[in-house]
């Protein structure tokens, strides 16, 4: 969608005109798709005008609310969307804000500050009230409340006052996203806090509020606190800081910013002692993952201020090659903020800032205070300077390295690994490759496999952890290489994605600590080395039960306590939950320690109580799965590999700084984090929030 001048006498007719009727026709032209994610696109929209209206000074504090028929309330202590009669509609302005297209933000005449439009975001209330079934706005403003509600968009009556209150001002949004038109009302509250905090990270000041009063909430949500309150006075740096939390830091965070005649750019960036980039972008507050001007902007400045800074201070000798972008960027953790008047989104998913002059903006800004904070800051400098040149001789040892082990031949020839077990069918789109762990598991999915499409590749024990290895050390493990030759797509740089063997890569590991670590590993060497294939959704984790609840000769499987409890309830048999959980607020200033405390605490689940009424006094019996091992290959087909019954999570890259952070804190040099993250995630670590 492109953003149209509202101020134009003749759009804003064409828009009253139009009406909400093509928001309900098509959807996914305005929030993308109508499954979770444009559900959560519409949580976003409201919360996104909150955030205008803080960034234009007038508030410092939402809270959001997620409620138990799926509904949710937006509430700001901003100036309240104002009530008056609009001179052109002869509506409240209210009434036109949520029940006009693309009304949104452009009252008050006083927009001059930076929009959040384009992209998926700015698209405006009165979208999110097409596609509501029902919506409630209360604005509060001189003691009194105003409130308007609609159906499917269309207002029920006239604004009105409804009395009195001791809020100063702000506005009130709930709304009920329509049944007709999402898959799904269930919202995760893991994405939608992975998101608040972003956008409390990115309006440093502001205070978000989250509560869950969700009586029933998806499996990923289950062990996460009900209540949350974002804030960072540190706003980017605190983001920066948080990106590199459990890493050595070099130095302390670099923060700028500056007002340019193109738009506004914030930077904030520290190195540590790690090999990855983490460079996030935003533009208007959305989060640019395909990048775009502002990242070559960016990017360009840093390598010609290193380079100058090291060519000047003598650290880069004259016969010396420059320092390259890569060199500069490894181990750098970064975020880059910009705000301009009219983005162009741009790219596969619209999330590319096109914007040729924000190149400048950024390279200009970059330049002019990296160069000073350098000038201002030998010591850390030269540490910086120090970690980029060691990079380089990395890089070329590595190269060195790699073309050796290529040249050797290790991924040559392409013999298929010996214990691998393929299928017979040649056709890519329809095979899936299994890896699974350990000997005796491989040996029952060998058996209970269809041969035809399923292939099997056994893993034994702790394949190399890739986190800390390079690409050439990497090549040399037996496990990897069997996995890679396995794949078929080669690594480095005579990857090619268009070889790859099988459709569907599936990891299959115990539902124990041991497995979920070894998933874990799988995960990092795709996250690392085969990210594409992440992206495009050919990596999946088995999902396999966790109790085999049997009565008589019927038997049926449960993947977690929930599933179990319905399968006992449906036979007459009760089961009860004997510990019940506090409800701790979980605040995040600058440290997410206390939350992770939180959710360690609540991570142990009660006793299981099984009360056998009277009357039906057949023997349940319920057996727990130690591992893959125990199930015998009839069991492991009908349950976990048998494409008509099994559940596979598929891996996203939902939320790839997440991601990062988890595979950092479980593979990094840091014990004690690592530590900390196994005890407190034990259980849950199947939901990787990836
Ligand atoms: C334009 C003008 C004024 C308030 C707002 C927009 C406003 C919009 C939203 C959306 C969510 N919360 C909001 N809070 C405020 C006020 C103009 C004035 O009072 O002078």
């Amino acid at each position: 969608m492109t953003p149209e001048k509202a101020s134009t006498y003749d759009a804003a007719k064409i828009q009253v005109l139009e009406g909400l009727e093509p928001v309900r026709k098509r959807p996914g032209m305005y929030i993308g798709s109508t499954d979770q994610r444009g559900l959560h696109h519409c949580v976003y929209e409201i919360v996104d005008n909150s955030i205008d209206e803080a960034m234009a000074g007038h508030a410092d504090h939402i809270t959001v609310m997620l409620h138990d028929d799926g509904s949710v309330s937006v509430e700001d202590n901003g100036r309240g969307i104002p009530v008056d009669i609009h001179p052109k509609t002869k509506k409240s302005a209210l009434e036109t804000v949520l029940t006009v297209l693309h009304a949104g933000g452009k009252f008050g005449g006083d927009d001059s500050g930076y929009k959040v439009s384009g992209g998926l975001h700015g698209v405006g209330s009165s979208v999110v009230n097409a596609l509501s079934s029902y919506m409630r706005a209360e604005v509060f403003r001189d003691g009194n409340v105003h409130m308007q509600e609609y159906e499917r968009g269309k207002p029920k009556a006239d604004v009105k006052k409804i009395g009195k209150t001791e809020k100063p001002h702000g506005t009130l949004i709930k709304f009920l996203p329509d049944k007709q038109i999402f898959d799904t009302l269930t919202m995760s509250l893991n994405t939608l806090l992975a998101h608040f905090r972003q956008q409390a990270y990115l309006t440093r000041g502001i205070t978000i509020s989250v509560m869950d009063e969700r009586e029933k909430r998806p499996e990923e949500d289950q062990n996460l606190p009900r209540l949350y309150r974002f804030h960072f006075e540190g706003g980017v740096s605190a983001y920066v800081r948080h990106l590199n939390q459990d890493k050595q830091g070099i130095g302390d965070v670099i923060w700028f910013e500056k007002e340019e005649a193109d738009g506004f750019v914030e930077v904030a960036l520290q190195y540590s002692q790690t090999f990855q980039d983490q460079t996030i972008t935003f533009a208007n507050n959305i989060h640019t993952t395909e990048g775009g001007t502002h990242l070559t902007g960016f990017k360009a400045a840093l390598t010609r201020t290193i380079n100058a800074y090291a060519r000047k201070e003598g650290i880069l000798k004259e016969k010396e090659e420059n320092l390259t972008a890569d060199d500069v960027r490894e181990g750098l953790a970064a975020v880059i903020s910009v705000r301009l008047k009219e983005p162009q989104f741009e790219g596969q998913t619209k999330s590319k800032l096109g914007n040729a002059e924000m190149k400048a903006a950024v390279e200009t800004v970059v330049n002019e205070k990296l160069a000073e904070f350098m000038e201002e800051h030998p010591g850390d400098a030269r540490e910086v300077v120090g970690k980029c040149l060691l990079a380089a001789r990395a890089r070329m040892a590595a190269r060195a390295a790699r073309d050796a082990v290529i040249r050797k031949g290790a991924l040559e020839g392409m013999t298929l690994p010996g214990k691998l077990a393929d299928c017979s069918s040649k056709d890519p789109s329809e095979c899936e490759l299994f890896i699974v762990e350990g000997d005796s598991a491989g040996g029952s999915a060998k058996q209970g496999r269809n041969r035809e499409f399923q292939a099997i590749l056994p893993i034994k024990g702790k394949i190399l952890n890739v986190e800390q290895a390079r690409l050439d050390k990497m090549l040399a493990n037996n496990e990897v290489k069997s996995l890679i030759i396995a794949m078929g797509v080669g690594i480095g740089e005579v990857k090619d994605m268009s070889k790859l063997r099988y459709d569907r890569i599936v990891i299959m590991t115990d539902a124990d600590v041991d497995g979920a670590h070894i998933r874990t590993l799988i995960l990092t060497l795709y996250y690392r080395y085969f990210r594409e294939l992440i992206e495009t959704g050919h990596l999946y984790i088995a999902q396999s039960p966790l109790y085999k609840i049997s009565q008589g000769k019927e038997s049926r499987y449960a993947f977690n306590e929930k599933e179990r409890d319905a399968v006992l309830k449906e036979w007459g048999v009760e089961a009860k939950e004997l510990e019940t959980s506090e409800e701790d607020l979980v605040e995040e200033e600058e440290t997410e320690e206390a939350a992770e405390e939180t959710k360690g605490k609540k991570g142990a689940k009660g006793k299981v109580e099984i009360l056998v009424p009277e009357k039906k006094k057949k023997k349940v019996n319920i057996q727990r799965y130690k591992g893959l091992g125990e199930m015998n290959p009839e069991q492991l087909w009908e349950t976990t590999m048998d494409p008509t019954k099994r559940v596979m999570l598929r891996v996203t890259l939902e939320d790839a700084e997440a991601a990062d952070l988890i595979f950092t804190t479980l593979m990094g040099a840091e014990v004690a984090p690592r530590k900390k993250f196994i005890q407190t995630h034990a259980k849950g670590v199947k939901n990787l929030d990836i």
